[in-house]
């Protein structure tokens, strides 16, 4: 087995060199996301926050959480986004049959978000295709038992890291039976899709929810790559989209690419999607990232310069693939042990990132542990302090620059005059408990929020380019 993996990871490091080689002959990508996702006041939208959370990778489909873990992520970290995970087996936990009441806890929990002005992206998470894959059940969540179909391969019980058994037979075949690659005709991506159609006939009406992730980090079993992407997987999304826009014309939809290689940096080749609403497109583009050197093992600490250019090669292939597609991005996980030497380092780097980019985050997780903001006993990490930074929540108008730091933030933008709402900032407590001196021009109104932390600033809106600048108190 080892030399199937190893294989499989040379293979697999053989196409990322083909990727770099290519991406060298293509000229420039582009320097920011080539759109931005707006609030229902046409405000350019930032989204900070958190997937929540692997706890939800159970039959219930429900993650481990209060209203007062949401109201303490807020007042601990201000952030105003939540990838929240759902399962497909607790959608649709019999073939044909949407259960309704898991809908509500959804939307029950949705409201904890919405009460406090968050964003939701609902994420149909799936790992290793489902838990039953094999009848141990060691590993894997997401497809429902009926809908999970191994034709007796098997699967190993003690490999060291979930993502080998990505490569274990039963699993292969099950995706396999899923994209219709096998000979068995299943139609089991139509009963997804479907799933997709009664969520969204749920939350079309919903203003938190603000997008749907339409699978977590697709793996295409036997098919690989761009086969993969352009074929199955672009399949699968026509008729999610389908579904979707049956009673849903207005939520963003965000596609993923194939998550091994796109995770390390490689160009993904999905193609673009039409979207049936009047009006224009909504369709986003969710990658994820988790730099190879990381995955293999290395701190950033020890590895700085190869993470720095596998960060740099993420940024690039993505903001292609998102010219491509027209779509805005949302960074849908990154994350690692931010107890291992020079992880906060690394977390400060991608949120530059995103910042410069424009595009939207979601660290993975908030489940208390050394990759989360709160250790097993709740107790706020450094991560908590690394990740309260000072950001533009809502822009209204067009970004031009965006500068902070612990202590100062500058913020220019071109003013629209269809957009009436304020600009809205969050300023976490370094910048002092009155928020921090600001200026703004002449014809600039402010308002602070103390206990939200959120500075509101109104243009004139003939005012051409707003510039805003804050200093700590
Ligand atoms: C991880 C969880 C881990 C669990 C594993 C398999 O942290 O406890 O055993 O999933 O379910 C992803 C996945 C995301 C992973 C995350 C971290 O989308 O589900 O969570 N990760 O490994 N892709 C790359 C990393």
């Amino acid at each position: 087995r080892n030399r199937v993996v190893l294989c499989t990871v040379m293979v697999m490091v053989g196409t990322l060199i083909a990727g770099f080689a290519g991406a060298l002959t293509r000229g420039p990508a582009p320097e920011v996301s080539p759109r931005l996702l707006t609030d229902s006041e046409g405000r350019t939208l930032f989204l900070r926050g958190f997937n929540t959370a692997s706890s939800a990778k159970n039959p219930t489909g429900l993650a481990d959480l209060t209203e007062e873990d949401v109201a303490r992520e807020y007042s601990d970290m201000g952030t105003n986004f939540v990838r929240l995970l759902l399962q497909w087996q607790a959608v649709e936990p019999e073939p044909g049959e949407i259960d309704q009441d898991y809908l509500d806890e959804v939307e029950k929990r949705v409201g904890w978000y919405e009460k406090r002005g968050y964003h939701v992206m609902l994420d149909m998470h799936q790992d290793l295709y489902s838990t039953y894959t094999s009848s141990e059940h060691v590993a894997g969540n997401g497809a429902p038992e009926w809908a999970t179909q191994n034709d007796r391969l098997p699967v190993a019980e003690d490999l060291d890291m979930w993502e080998l058994y990505y490569l274990e037979p039963g699993v292969i075949r099950s995706f396999d039976n899923f994209w219709g690659t096998s000979d068995n005709d299943l139609d089991l991506m139509d009963h997804y899709a479907k799933s997709w159609g009664a969520v969204a006939e749920r939350f079309a009406d919903n203003e938190a929810v603000l997008a749907y992730d339409l699978m977590n980090e697709p793996w295409g079993g036997t098919l690989q790559a761009a086969e993969f992407e352009r074929g199955p997987l672009a399949e699968f999304y026509r008729r999610s989209i389908a579904e979707i826009r049956q009673s849903d014309s207005d939520t963003w939809l965000f596609v993923e690419p194939q998550a091994v290689g796109v995770n390390w940096g490689m160009t993904s080749a999905l193609p673009a999607f039409d979207d049936p609403r009047d009006g224009e497109d909504r369709i986003g583009f969710a990658p994820h990232l988790y730099p190879l050197p990381m995955d293999l093992g290395k701190s950033y600490a020890s590895a700085k310069e190869e993470v720095d250019d596998a960060l740099a090669t993420w940024e690039d292939s993505v903001l292609r693939t998102a010219e491509r597609l027209d779509a805005p991005v949302i960074l849908g996980e990154f994350g690692l042990d931010a107890t291992a030497p020079g992880a906060l380092d690394y977390v400060d780097a991608v949120i530059d990132m995103t910042e410069r980019t424009g595009m939207g985050y979601a660290y993975w997780s908030n489940d208390p542990g050394s990759w989360g903001p709160y250790n097993g006993d709740g107790e706020p990490q450094p991560l908590a302090d690394t990740l309260n930074r000072a950001y533009p929540r809502a822009v209204a108008g067009e970004p031009l620059s965006i500068s902070t730091t612990d202590i100062h933030l500058t913020l220019s933008y071109r003013t629209d005059p269809q957009v009436t709402a304020p600009t809205e900032i969050y300023l976490p407590e370094s910048f002092g408990a009155g928020g921090g001196s600001v200026s703004c021009g002449a014809d600039c109104e402010t308002n602070w929020d103390a206990e939200r932390r959120v500075l509101s600033v109104t243009q004139a809106p003939e005012s051409g380019v707003a510039a805003v600048e804050v200093r700590a108190a």
